[in-house]
């Protein structure tokens, strides 16, 4: 079976490790978010991607979710030392090698999809990882405090100011003359099923969506997502600040409205949001916390179930 998958950073891996020994036969195809990418210290760092690529390479800071197993920060330090700013942005001696590779591969005019592919060489994550797009396309978002209106980089709302500063609203610049990465229409339109994991909907999923061309490629497609809110709450990170953000609530419903159900053909939900509903979406509530592989595994063996029964 060939599954495409959307992915953002910690949840969205954690779900394809479940889905991988879900299905160890299937071809996964995952489509990977950019919008978070930063250029520091004139290294291109591609969160989104890496955290993706080092949880199925099994290289991950499995506590953290983002960042190297066994790593030291000895070149953060040393830069703090200079007083190089931002002091913020935590890079891990290990870490740096994957940002320099990429770099000095951008640096030579390689697209950042051949790019993912040589460093997925090395990590073997057991899937095949596609940047959403090769064009640089990043997510910015508009704040006002003391300095006034402003836009900052996503990375600066979200681990400097820890959105503690409201999010006006969000720009994925770049985003009007995106394409999508080589080889993503052809996965999709290859794909038997399309999976949405429980991946920030507004700043990862959403961000995919964005990509001129994805969101109609997927619309022919049996599309199942798994919903990152239970109970009104996200269950990891700050995807309630993103959905206030652009106005949608923190429930389980809104984020299937949000979707659409031009898109979505199956919502999996906590049993506590078993009323969600939407007309032309098949609504199953079961567990869907991921608190290990094994569960993880076993809801993403709902998702693909889910699926191949609406595919018919
Ligand atoms: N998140 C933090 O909260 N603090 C950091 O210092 C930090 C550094 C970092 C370095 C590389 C990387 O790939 C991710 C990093 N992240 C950090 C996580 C990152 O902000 C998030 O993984 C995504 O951008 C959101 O999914």
């Amino acid at each position: 079976m060939h599954i495409v998958s959307l992915a953002g950073g910690i949840g969205g891996a954690r779900f394809l490790r479940g889905l991988r020994a879900a299905d160890p036969a299937a071809t996964i195809t995952v489509i990977g978010n950019t919008g978070d990418d930063i250029t520091l210290f004139g290294l291109r760092v591609c969160p989104d991607l890496d955290t993706v690529m080092y949880t199925l390479g099994d290289g991950i800071d499995e506590e953290q979710g983002w960042g190297r197993a066994k790593e030291s920060h000895v070149v953060k330090e040393e830069l703090a030392a200079y007083g190089v700013e931002p002091q913020w942005f935590g890079l891990g001696d290990r870490d740096l090698a994957t940002h320099i590779v990429r770099s000095q591969m951008l640096e030579a005019g390689y697209p950042l999809s051949q790019i993912t592919e040589a460093l997925t060489t090395r990590w073997q994550p057991g899937v095949r990882l596609l940047p959403m797009s090769d064009d640089r396309c990043e997510t910015h978002v508009v704040i006002e405090d003391e300095h006034g209106r402003r836009a900052v980089h996503f990375q600066e709302w979200w681990v400097r100011l820890r959105a503690s500063v409201p999010a006006q609203s969000f720009a994925l610049v770049g985003v009007d003359t995106a394409r999508p990465a080589p080889g993503v229409l052809e996965a999709i339109e290859e794909a038997d099923v399309v999976i949405l994991p429980p991946s920030n909907p507004v700043v990862s999923i959403g961000t995919i969506l964005q990509v001129p061309g994805i969101r109609d490629a997927l619309l022919p497609k049996t599309v199942v997502g798994v919903s990152p809110i239970i109970g009104g709450a996200p269950v990891r990170g700050m995807a309630d600040a993103c959905l206030t953000a652009i106005g949608v609530k923190t429930t389980a419903q809104a984020v299937l409205e949000l979707y659409g159900s031009d898109l979505i053909d199956g919502w999996l939900v906590a049993e506590e949001d078993a009323r969600v509903a939407l007309d032309g979406v098949r609504v199953v509530a079961r567990p869907i916390l991921m608190h290990d592989v094994a569960a993880a595994a076993d809801i993403a063996r709902t998702t693909l179930d889910l699926a191949q029964e609406l595919a018919r």
